[in-house]
């Protein structure tokens, strides 16, 4: 079996931008793909967060795996701090990436814009390198991510292609594979920004700890374009095409369905059929989130099981590397 790896921050609540970007693929590939699903916690530390909250955080990311579909029978689940392998990949992979590279990826100038390159931390613009590592440590075919993840999928193949070619094979070239619809979700307040688990403003994002009335009253403020057309056109309607795009994701209509049957009728009514779509398909998932706090030790014995057959998996991957680079007094 081909194998998927994906990564998933455990920074702020999980979105439905997450959702349709993310969890739903790595579920939809468990049957053609060995899946391996980390909590990225050493990514989140890239920017700061308070201790007591992180650990909540972490558990949630853990338990919305499971809760989403993931079959810890058929895939691993664990957090990246548990496999030490991880730190000591990036280090190596650090000393074969360039500054100048580093510097024009876009989500470290987004990020780092808002902070000030001066006081954002050097962990913050080694981010991608520490992800690079991640994927390649378990040789994964492919990276089930949403769109602003391709770039750094692509340094991950530029650093593996130069590596490979001054030590020889040692590492699988990972393809992204990102999904045809709900690749991109918009912010709520904002098309034209995407939705974002760290945003500032909760009216921005619909979040799996939302309850229906929230949700309902979210969605009947999100901004919408000038006109009264539900029409796809994400260049004239960029509001409607997002919404539009939510609502196939949670109802499965085609997009064109929807068009059909709401261009007429009006915001008002799209909207509200629209909240109940998205109620109903996050319900299931809420349900067992809810379960899964009521039995806390299952979810540690998954990710313990998780983090040693991660490990078995990348130490096997970074004994490999520091021979080819020459550490050590080597393994004779
Ligand atoms: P942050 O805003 O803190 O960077 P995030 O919401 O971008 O967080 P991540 O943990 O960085 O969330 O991403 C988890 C997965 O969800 C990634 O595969 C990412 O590509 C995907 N994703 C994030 N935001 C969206 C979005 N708005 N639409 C579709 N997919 C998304
Ligand atoms: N950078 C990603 C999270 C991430 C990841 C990974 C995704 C870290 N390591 C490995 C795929 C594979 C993000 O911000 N969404």
């Amino acid at each position: 079996m081909k194998r998927a790896f994906s990564g998933v921050q455990p920074s702020g609540n999980i979105h439905i931008g997450n959702y349709l970007g993310a969890f739903r693929q790595f579920v939809q590939l468990q049957d053609v793909y060995e899946g391996i699903y980390c909590v990225v916690d050493l990514h989140a530390i890239t920017v700061p967060q308070d201790p007591g909250e992180l650990r909540e955080q972490i558990r949630e990311v853990a338990a919305f795996y499971l809760a989403a579909g993931i079959d810890p029978s058929r895939s691993t689940v664990f957090v990246q701090s548990d496999v030490p392998a991880h730190t000591e990949l990036a280090w190596i992979l650090n000393c074969f990436a360039t500054f100048g590279e580093l510097s024009r990826m876009t989500q470290f100038k987004d990020k780092s814009r808002k902070g000030g390159q001066e006081s954002v931390s050097a962990g913050l613009f080694n981010y991608p390198v520490l992800m690079a590592a991640d994927i390649l440590l378990y040789q994964a075919d492919v990276v089930p991510v949403g769109e602003d993840q391709k770039q750094h999928v692509e340094l991950t193949r530029d650093l593996a292609e130069r590596i490979n070619r001054r030590f020889g094979p040692l590492f699988r070239l990972p393809e992204p594979l990102i999904p045809p619809l709900g690749a991109r979700i918009m912010a709520l307040d904002n098309p034209q920004a995407k939705m974002s688990k760290s945003a500032e403003s909760p009216s921005s994002y619909i979040s799996f700890t939302d309850s229906p009335d929230v949700i309902r009253r979210k969605i009947a403020r999100a901004v919408t374009d000038s006109g009264r057309e539900v029409i796809y056109d994400p260049e004239a309607k960029p509001a409607i095409a997002n919404l539009l795009t939510i609502f196939s994701g949670f109802s499965g209509r085609p997009v064109h369905e929807l068009e059909r049957e709401y261009r007429e009728t009006g915001y008002a009514r799209f909207k509200a059929d629209l909240a109940e779509a998205v109620i109903a398909g996050m319900e299931p998932i809420q349900r067992r989130l809810a379960e899964m706090e009521a039995e806390p030790g299952y979810l540690e014995q998954v990710l313990r099981q998780g983090a040693e057959r991660a490990a078995a998996i990348a130490e096997s991957t970074v004994r490999q590397v520091k021979e080819a680079v020459g550490l050590g007094l080597g393994r004779a």
